[in-house]
């Protein structure tokens, strides 16, 4: 083994659908880290996996009228081959539903109870499925929900005998390893929102859930569950053998992670949450979470429950994964969020990847061969420009070793490019293909120095693009390999003395061809014929709270709602939803309705209104929300 060690996480994603780009995003970025530290000559482990519990991936089960863990099952082939497709060369696949994870998590709760820092109380307050978080203690069943902190959208009640994790005893010890860790975060400002949050007074975590099923059992308590974050948080643990006697060495080989990445949305649970418990289980912390913003499509955070989801399978097909990923960790600064969009990627691909890198190394090897020069050497003496070609492509590498320090991978490509730019601009002045007929000598040199900086850029890039940098060794004829020296090092001290085999080959990337329609993100032509807006207009569509639902008898399809739509009272309504929506998983629920329909009378009922369905890729019907809780009774616009 080498004598650095390099381990670094991806987020467990929740298994209620297949991987989007987001989820992709997070896990280049730690393959990008992974692969770079193998070049440095470390020994790497790269976690990825899925997080199985809990009651959002319950419910999603619950909906799909599937057992849940069957549910799940039938998406991790997705997750593994969509990785496998990208190139994410990971260690472990933790799944949180296998047994090693499980006992693992239980072991992990068991150390929290041994330090003495969990007590049983109730919790009473909101609870936001789709982010499996407490959002407040206090107030009662009876008032309105209040919307979720962190995605705004509706909680729902929870009372329950709990157990408590002190994590407000942890507030200063917290506080001074943010103090004595400053790099803690990269970037550097996410760790200020952290601490701000924690000067603000930490409350009591709940570790455990009785009202949900689907979970880990608490140790000792069969009938409870460990909180599902607390028992997620565990899988960076049990994926290098935490609770596992016979894999005590390789754990403690591993831990603590070197980088944790995650998304914004995540931070608190992995800077706070994580951190004061692994504290108290006597266990040392991450040495840093690389925490990213969000891609955006169409400037709104692409997220499954907006529908604007870009499936990365077809992109990756269609583009190459190489240059998904480069775009990917080009286009989005890791501190900000990022746009994506067809129209970016491509332009990227045909400028940066066609024309400037592989225009370059089409130059070089075609003119070589057409002045029949298939072995390349480097010349006794290097030409005052040649030199200053040498010394730029250096400072490159410093540079990009510099930005990759602080995990700021599009600086650092920033970086590398204008090593590309260099290079090409130095092959443009000394026009080479004169120099063919008039110097042999120095028109060597031209492509020897080119060569270098290619090769100097292939390394750079190698862990952005992995395959197509090694298709570029392969051109110029020096396959690498790795062992545990430093690439870095190996830079500095080879002074350009290598002899390059050049080869031809095809172009190293196609510019993409323009299309009419993107198969990508496809667009569906209405069947409707149009109408104007008056007659739009005549549509009374509001925004309503389910206050009551219940079975309609005789009927398995329809459910009895009364909706409330603020100042406009109350309407009863009759929705086909009963076999996808238990009653109490639409109660307090806000969805869209139609509510100028004449009455109609379904199964004895009268129902006055119509609720707006739409049918999933199962062709499930789904009830349509707002993203944002809005007050009853706003009329759509
Ligand atoms: O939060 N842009 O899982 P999750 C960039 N199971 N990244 C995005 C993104 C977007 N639009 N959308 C999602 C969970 N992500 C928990 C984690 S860890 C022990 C438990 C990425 O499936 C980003 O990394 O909701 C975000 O933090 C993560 O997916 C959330 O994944």
């Amino acid at each position: 083994m080498s004598d650095k060690k390099f381990y670094i996480t991806t987020p467990l994603y929740y298994v209620t659908a297949a991987p989007h780009l987001g989820s992709l995003y997070s896990t280049v970025l730690a393959d990008v880290c992974a692969r770079w530290q193998r070049l440095r000559g470390a020994d790497v482990f790269l976690t990825t996996g899925t997080d199985e519990h809990g009651q959002k991936v319950a419910q999603a089960a619950q909906q799909a009228t599937h057992q849940p863990q069957a549910f799940v099952d039938q998406f991790i082939p997705a997750y593994t081959s969509t990785w496998q497709q990208y190139e994410i060369a990971y260690n472990a696949f933790v799944r949180t539903t296998s047994m090693p994870h499980k006992m693992g998590a239980q072991e992990f709760v068991r150390r929290l109870i041994a330090s003495g820092n969990t007590y049983r109380a109730t919790y009473q307050g909101w609870y936001c499925t789709p982010c499996e978080t407490f959002v407040g203690r206090g107030g009662s069943e009876q008032d309105a929900p209040i919307p979720c902190t962190s995605c705004n959208r509706m909680t729902s009640w929870v009372a329950e005998d709990t157990y408590f994790f002190k994590l407000s005893a942890y507030q200063e010890q917290l506080l001074s390893f943010y103090q004595n860790n400053p790099d803690f975060i990269a970037p550097k400002e996410r760790l200020n929102e952290v601490i701000s949050f924690v000067q603000e007074g930490l409350k009591d975590l709940s570790i455990s859930r009785t009202t949900v099923q689907w979970g880990v059992s608490f140790p000792d308590q069969p009938e409870q569950v460990i909180y599902v974050w607390v028992e997620a948080l565990c899988g960076y643990l049990t994926s290098v053998g935490f609770g596992q006697e016979e894999r005590r060495d390789e754990f403690n080989y591993w831990w603590p992670a070197d980088v944790q990445v995650m998304g914004k949305d995540i931070v608190k649970f992995h800077a706070i949450y994580w951190p004061a418990m692994l504290l108290a289980a006597g266990l040392p912390l991450p040495k840093r979470l690389l925490v990213h913003g969000w891609i955006k499509v169409d400037k709104q955070k692409m997220s499954k429950s907006l529908g604007n989801v870009v499936d990365p399978v077809p992109l990756g097909k269609q583009y190459g994964v190489d240059a998904v990923r480069y775009f990917l960790c080009r286009q989005l600064a890791t501190n900000q969020d990022g746009e994506f969009s067809i129209e970016a990627l491509e332009q990227h691909i045909a400028s940066d990847l066609a024309n400037d890198l592989g225009n370059l190394l089409n130059r070089v090897s075609v003119l070589a061969h057409m002045h029949n020069i298939f072995e390349i050497t480097a010349p006794h003496q290097w030409s005052e420009r040649s030199m200053r070609l040498r010394n730029e492509a250096w400072s490159v590498v410093q540079d990009a070793a510099m930005h990759m320090h602080d995990w700021a991978i599009h600086l650092a490509i920033a970086r590398i490019w204008h090593l590309v730019n260099q290079a090409n601009t130095y092959f443009h002045e000394l026009e080479p293909w004169k120099l063919a007929k008039s110097d042999k000598d120095h028109f060597v040199q031209v492509l020897s120095a080119t060569a270098h900086a290619l090769y100097t850029i292939s390394l750079l890039l190698w862990p952005i693009m992995p395959t197509k940098m090694a298709e570029l060794f392969e051109r110029l004829g020096t396959p690498i390999s790795f062992g545990s020296s430093d690439f870095v090092d190996q830079l500095k001290s080879d002074n350009w003395r290598h002899t390059f085999l050049i080869k031809q080959g095809p172009a190293l990337f196609e510019k993409p061809i323009k299309k009419e329609e993107q198969p990508v993100v496809q667009k569906e032509q209405s069947r409707m014929p149009t109408i104007s807006i008056d007659e739009f207009l005549k549509t009374e569509l509001l925004v309503g709270t389910i206050r009551e639902a219940s079975a309609v008898p005789h009927s398995d399809k329809l459910l009895k709602l009364i909706v409330d739509f603020g100042p406009y009272g109350t309407k009863q309504i009759l929705a086909g939803v009963a076999k996808q929506y238990s009653s109490d998983l639409l109660m307090n629920k806000q969805a869209l309705f139609v509510t100028n329909l004449q009455p109609r009378i379904m199964a004895g009922l009268e129902s006055q209104g119509m609720m707006l369905m739409a049918k999933d890729e199962q062709g499930i019907a789904r009830i349509m929300q707002s993203e944002n809780v809005v007050p009853n009774g706003t009329r759509l616009q």
